[in-house]
């Protein structure tokens, strides 16, 4: 038996060391990852999907804390995963979120990991989706998805969610800047967090305007939901937008907004198969720089090895020139 049957094996057991090992491998990008999906994809579809995101420091950590913790009280067996993007300064939030929390990590009906945001290319939402995957075989009533929503690949990570909550707190301008970044396009329910500060009414009232802007044609209006993360207030209420949501889903056609998803989850393995295929293989780039040094034009050389690409794809399994042993054009 492979060792990617093995783990899926284990993981279907329930076996907490397997589901870490996996989450690594979806990280890594690892072949072995494959095998172990292929086996757990039948158990895959019971648990309920929610993403967090919204601006750096909005909160959500807390949040996701705090979902937790009411989630944990209606006897639901809760996984969490913080995507991070790699730069120094949210590793220190990482590390701030490990500590948050900790009041959770002794639950063993919870699982809490995270993920560094390396891989461009569609890696990164692939990566998630592989993960919430395993967590969901492994039998987690809830999956919890937090991502700081700083750019398309954060979007595309928590837009693979059944339910996105966009948090937003008061501050100079954050409800316009929410705006502006294309955060309310991807909400089914907005939370106002840190609604024991000044300006929380007023964030709250931006928001309502701009969803009767731009949601009437819609058939779900997020609702705007204020809440205190910090203070544990009005999380209940907000847990009940989510069913409510969830109740949309089930009622429109929940079987089909998933599979649009996963149209999108096989994009971005593509995507990023092709991409790697491509370019970490000398052979394309050294064959690149040496026709940029005949002083082709850039089209023209990727006019080049598009065609080339073309044919091989058509002639055989192998694109690389090097696996096949044949000189580039
Ligand atoms: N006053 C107030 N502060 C809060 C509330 N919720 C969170 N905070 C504080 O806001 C800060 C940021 O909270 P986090 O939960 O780390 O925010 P985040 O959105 O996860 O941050 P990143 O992951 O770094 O983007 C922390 O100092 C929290 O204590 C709240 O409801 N009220
Ligand atoms: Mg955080």
């Amino acid at each position: 038996m492979s060792e990617g049957l093995r783990i899926a094996e284990r993981l279907l057991a329930g076996d907490r060391t397997a589901l870490a090992r996996l989450i690594s491998w979806a990280e890594n990008g690892d072949s072995r990852f494959r095998a172990a999906h292929a086996a757990f994809y039948g158990r895959v579809g019971r648990a309920r999907r929610i993403g967090i995101t919204g601006p750096p420091g909005a909160g959500k950590s807390t949040l996701v804390n705090e979902l937790a913790r009411v989630l944990r009280g209606q006897q639901k067996t809760v996984g969490i995963l913080a995507v991070d993007p790699t730069s120094p300064i949210s590793g220190g939030a990482l590390l701030g979120d490990r500590i948050r929390m900790e009041s959770r990590t002794l639950d063993p009906g919870v699982f809490i990991r995270s993920m560094a945001s390396r891989e461009s290319h569609g890696g990164l939402a692939r990566a998630a989706v592989d993960a919430c995957d395993a967590m969901d075989a492994f039998g987690f009533d809830v999956i919890l998805l937090e991502t700081v929503g700083v750019g398309q690949a954060e979007y595309d990570v928590v837009g693979a969610a059944d339910s996105v909550l966009v948090v937003l707190c008061p501050g100079a301008g954050d409800g316009i800047q929410a705006m502006k970044a294309g955060l309310l396009e991807v909400a089914d329910v907005l939370v106002v967090n840190k609604c024991d500060l000044d300006g929380a009414d007023r964030l709250q009232n931006d928001l309502s305007e701009a969803v009767h802007v731009r949601f009437t044609k819609r058939a779900w209006t997020p609702p705007i939901v204020a809440v205190s993360a910090g203070k544990s207030f009005g999380v209940e209420e907000l847990v009940q937008e989510v069913e409510r949501h969830f109740a949309h889903l089930e009622a429109a056609d929940l079987a089909l907004s998933r599979r649009s998803k996963r149209v999108q989850h096989v994009e971005n393995v593509v995507d990023e198969r092709l991409h790697r295929l491509l370019w970490r293989d000398r052979g394309w780039r050294a064959h690149v720089e040496r026709e940029l040094a005949r002083t082709v034009s850039p089209y023209e050389v990727a006019e080049g090895v598009l065609a080339e690409l073309t044919a091989r794809l058509s002639a055989g399994p192998s694109m690389s020139p090097v696996d096949r042993k044949v000189s580039t054009p």
